[in-house]
């Protein structure tokens, strides 16, 4: 077969890189201040909380191997409000307890899942009660807040005003009709009380300025355009507190003791907290990036900037929008009992398992949808299988007896010119020399999918190669090629060598995603941590005429199978044998 010129082959990535400064995000030394949403603890994490927590470690673990630039990842528990002062007394506890209980859920839940937070906040602790405090007054100093009488429709679930437009009405249990949010479906109430009022409708024009100056603020872009319509429309302003009488768990307002502040400001504010406010955030803010989930999107690209301009802050650098999780086709409620508990997918899928399946499955612009099958199917072909399979293959004492990284040799495989045929070549052959190019471009692609918000992305285009590399060990079957005679073993160390460093590329690129799985592929291979980083992806140096300095090195110990094939469970056997109802 004709070779063909490796230098036609090495395609540029499809997009540069963006530049670090227009997205604000990974240029080296630049800070990053991510955050999850804080979660309400009405009731305990399910796979949807976990699905943010992911996608912010992700890009934090990412962008913490681009370079050592101060990072920080923050998450935590949203406290106050009527939600939960009505969960703690439907479960006979007090407000507190509650909290304490199911904040230290969420914790556990995210060390287990390796979310590296280097922040937990929590929206009842003193230092934020003080952020609180002094964010509201500097609202007040400005003359931003006025008393006045409110009246309308309130959602305590989604602790949130609604206008008329938008509640519609629905049969309730009983069939009786009752007032619904239309976007979550949740029961609204009428209220009227007098409460403190931010002139949010000043800010229409502001916000919009603000958007349309930074096009890329909002990612993905379809939410970026939802927001700029939500700006065509009225912007009321907002009322930012609840009368004491109806919620006492809160955090007052500061020398009105009849009020509460709103629940969203509060929780809102934490972001400040957790940056050192009001004393040390200017080290850390306007560098936030949040991820959020679309259903907290105005909060997050609406009040929030605009109750940052107020205080004269900048708005977040960044908002990273994600859809949900449906289980089997239908939303998670508590109603229907299908809440999908992550602590049991852990123990079913392993923790590296379930990370994956969530990110290499879940599309931020779009719902996605659980069920235990399509986790075992993807993690079994694309993990146990094609990216395990693959180290096992190559690393097998038959076919690497000396258990090291073996030599490459550049009369096998030689460096590719416009004339290069076959004789040129060596025993390369043009799909070899399209291997070398695609992985040559994968660290830029993956790092272009991640500063876009495409973690699902990246890792589509890891497993391509993942599978092109199978091809290439397949197509040279180097268990076929005879150790005994010199030309044979040389082509066969090449093709070691050549695997090898395939696999410690994407060992590298993984880590963000499958960091216990990355650590013992890269481990396996004998490479140690201080080579791990975006600074080690040259791949292939010896095929560009540079030293590699793991040629020679002996291998990471064999600590079995990479990654081990999920089992369907034998009651999801016969429930799909028909069984079983
Ligand atoms: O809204 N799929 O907290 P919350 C994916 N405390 N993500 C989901 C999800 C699903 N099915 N369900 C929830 C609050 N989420 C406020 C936030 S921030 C200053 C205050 C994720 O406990 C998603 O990120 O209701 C969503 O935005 C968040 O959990 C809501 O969590």
């Amino acid at each position: 077969m004709l070779s063909l010129p490796a230098r036609c082959l090495l395609r540029p990535p499809r997009r540069p890189l963006p530049a670090p400064s227009r997205r604000g995000s990974s240029g080296p030394g630049r800070r990053w201040l991510l955050s999850t949403p804080i979660f309400y603890v009405n009731g305990p994490p399910h796979i949807g909380h976990l699905y943010s927590a992911l996608l912010a470690d992700a890009l934090h673990r990412h962008r913490g191997l681009l370079g050592p630039g101060p990072g920080r990842l923050a998450t935590g528990t949203d406290e106050h409000g009527l939600k939960i002062q009505q969960a703690a007394a439907a479960a006979g506890t007090s407000p507190s307890e509650l909290c304490v209980h199911v904040s230290g859920l969420f914790r556990d839940l995210f060390s287990r899942a390796a979310v590296s937070f280097t922040d937990f906040i929590r929206t009842t602790e003193p230092r934020h009660r003080r952020a609180v405090q002094c964010f509201w007054a500097a609202l007040q100093g400005r003359g931003l807040l006025y008393k006045d009488f409110y009246e309308g429709w309130y959602c305590t679930p989604d602790e949130c005003f609604l206008t008329q437009g938008q509640i519609t009405e629905r049969p309730d249990a009983q069939g009786r009709p009752c007032k619904v949010s239309l976007e979550s479906g949740h029961q609204v109430h009428w209220t009227k009380e007098e409460n403190y009022m931010f002139k949010l409708s000043e800010f229409q024009e502001p916000l919009r300025k603000w958007l349309q100056g930074n096009r890329h603020v909002i990612s993905p872009e379809p939410f970026y355009q939802v927001v700029l319509r939500w700006l065509e429309e009225d912007l009321p302003d907002l009322s930012v507190s609840r009368e004491r009488s109806r919620l006492q768990w809160g955090i007052p307002v500061p020398g009105d003791s009849t009020q509460t502040i709103y629940v969203w400001v509060d929780a809102l504010v934490n972001y400040l907290t957790v940056a050192g406010y009001p004393d040390a955030h200017h080290a850390w803010w306007p560098a936030a990036h949040h991820v959020v989930g679309k259903d907290i999107l105005k909060f997050h690209a609406i009040y929030w900037p605009a109750l940052l301009m107020a205080v004269g802050l900048d708005p977040p650098e960044q908002i990273y929008v994600h859809s949900h999780w449906t289980v089997h086709g239908q939303k998670m409620s508590k109603s229907l009992g299908n809440v999908v508990d992550p602590v049991a997918c852990f123990k079913q899928y392993t923790v590296d398992g379930f990370r994956y399946f969530l990110l290499r499955q879940g599309v931020p612009e779009r719902d996605c949808d659980y069920y235990e099958e399509k986790v075992i199917k993807l993690v079994n072909s694309e993990l146990a299988d094609a990216l395990g399979g693959l180290l096992n293959r190559c690393t097998a004492p038959s076919i690497n007896p000396s258990g090291i990284y073996p030599h490459f040799s550049e009369s096998c495989f030689r460096k590719g010119s416009d004339h290069m045929d076959v004789e040129a070549s060596g025993r390369a052959l043009a799909e070899d020399y399209e291997l070398v190019a695609s992985v040559d471009c994968l660290p830029l692609q993956v790092t272009d999918y991640f500063e876009h918000f495409q973690i699902y992305k990246a890792l589509e285009s890891v497993v391509a190669c993942v599978r092109q590399t199978n091809g290439f060990f397949q197509r040279h079957a180097p268990w076929k090629l005879c150790r005994d005679n010199p030309a044979e073993k040389c082509w066969l160390d090449t093709v070691l060598h050549v695997t090898l460093e395939c696999l410690r590329i994407y060992g590298i690129l993984l880590q963000p995603v499958i960091p216990a799985t990355a650590d013992k592929l890269l481990s396996r291979l004998g490479i140690k941590p201080e080579e791990r980083a975006f600074t080690d992806l040259t791949f292939l140096p010896r095929y560009h005429g540079k030293p590699c300095p793991f040629e020679g090195r002996r291998l990471g110990p064999d600590t079995g199978a990479l990654f081990p094939r999920l089992e369907t469970p034998r009651r999801r056997q016969l429930e799909i044998k028909g069984l079983r109802p």
